[in-house]
């Protein structure tokens, strides 16, 4: 999609000079963008020039190699989708970031026999740390939550076959659904899914089918208020609606995919939520 844009001898002893300098990459690429530079093309030049010029370590922290990404309509632009068994409707379709909102991804009944097979098995939710590789509780999130095991019950394995033929990407390659339920004042505070390439712990959890590569949010049910799943960075929120669902890949561990997100406070009633997060290979 990128047009080429020419990196003059200038542009490239800037690059040099910016990262030597200490310079975070995606300050040297706001300052790109603010001199006219087309956001694709800037990232192909930064990488291009600092390939040649740091080594292959200096070169993973400045920016991870992009890698292949689920595409829900590789076909363009579309009203709907045929997913497995249900036709899918396509509300909102952001390229870069990629962000697509679905309707009635899920129907009525099944969002509620997901509800009711995850309320009994609800726990203070925990998120995994990165540091010791452990699973503790983490105070960013406020909701409770439980996973399922892939397959694990005849509704679960029906959204999963649907979900892999809507963003044409191996079931085994996701994780098990995890369901969160957030009540009033409850949220989740703006994080990126992908492990931090810079914690300890992360090489240990990418033995299991690499990065995460994206994320399908799935509502369960519909708010009376708030709850919203916002993207800070896009100044985008999608209002859950039950059935709905939002997705969006990241090619990189790396905040240049624009995909910070978090779950704005429940104000009133609870908000119940499935997410899939899909990795790069096989979840075994
Ligand atoms: O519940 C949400 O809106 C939400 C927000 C941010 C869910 C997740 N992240 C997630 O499951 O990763
Ligand atoms: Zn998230």
């Amino acid at each position: 999609m990128s047009e080429k844009q020419p990196i003059t001898p200038d542009l490239r002893a800037w690059i040099i000079e910016q990262a030597s300098a200490g310079q975070q990459p995606e300050v040297v690429l706001k300052s790109m963008l603010a001199s006219g530079w087309n956001e694709d093309s800037a990232i192909a030049a930064l990488e291009e020039v600092l390939t040649g010029y740091l080594d292959d370590k200096a070169k993973q922290a400045v920016l991870p190699p992009p890698v292949k990404v689920p595409e829900p309509l590789p076909q363009g632009t579309r009203t709907t989708v045929w997913a497995f068994d249900r036709e899918v409707k396509v509300l909102v379709n952001l390229q870069a970031p990629r962000v697509v909102v679905f309707g009635d991804l899920l129907s009525a009944q099944e969002c509620d026999e997901m509800i009711g097979l995850a309320r009994t098995r609800l726990a203070r939710s925990e998120t995994v740390q990165t540091e010791t590789g452990a699973s503790e509780v983490n105070e960013a999130r406020t909701s409770q939550g439980m996973f399922f095991d892939r397959g694990e019950h005849p509704v679960v394995t029906r959204i999963e076959a649907r979900m892999a033929a809507l963003l044409a990407w191996p079931v085994e390659n996701g994780e098990g659904l995890q369901v969160l339920r957030y009540g009033p004042g409850a949220e989740y505070k703006p994080h990126y899914d992908y492990f931090d390439p810079a914690h300890s712990g992360t090489p240990t959890i990418l033995k299991r089918g690499g990065q995460r590569v994206a994320s399908l949010v799935c509502y369960l049910n519909t708010p009376t208020q708030g709850g919203a799943t916002v993207f800070p960075d896009l100044q985008f929120e999608v209002t859950p609606v039950r059935g709905n669902a939002v997705f969006f890949s990241y090619d990189r561990a790396h905040p240049v995919t624009k995909t910070l997100h978090g779950g704005a406070p429940v104000v009133e009633g609870e908000k119940w939520v499935a997410t899939k997060w899909v990795r790069e290979g096989p979840f075994v």
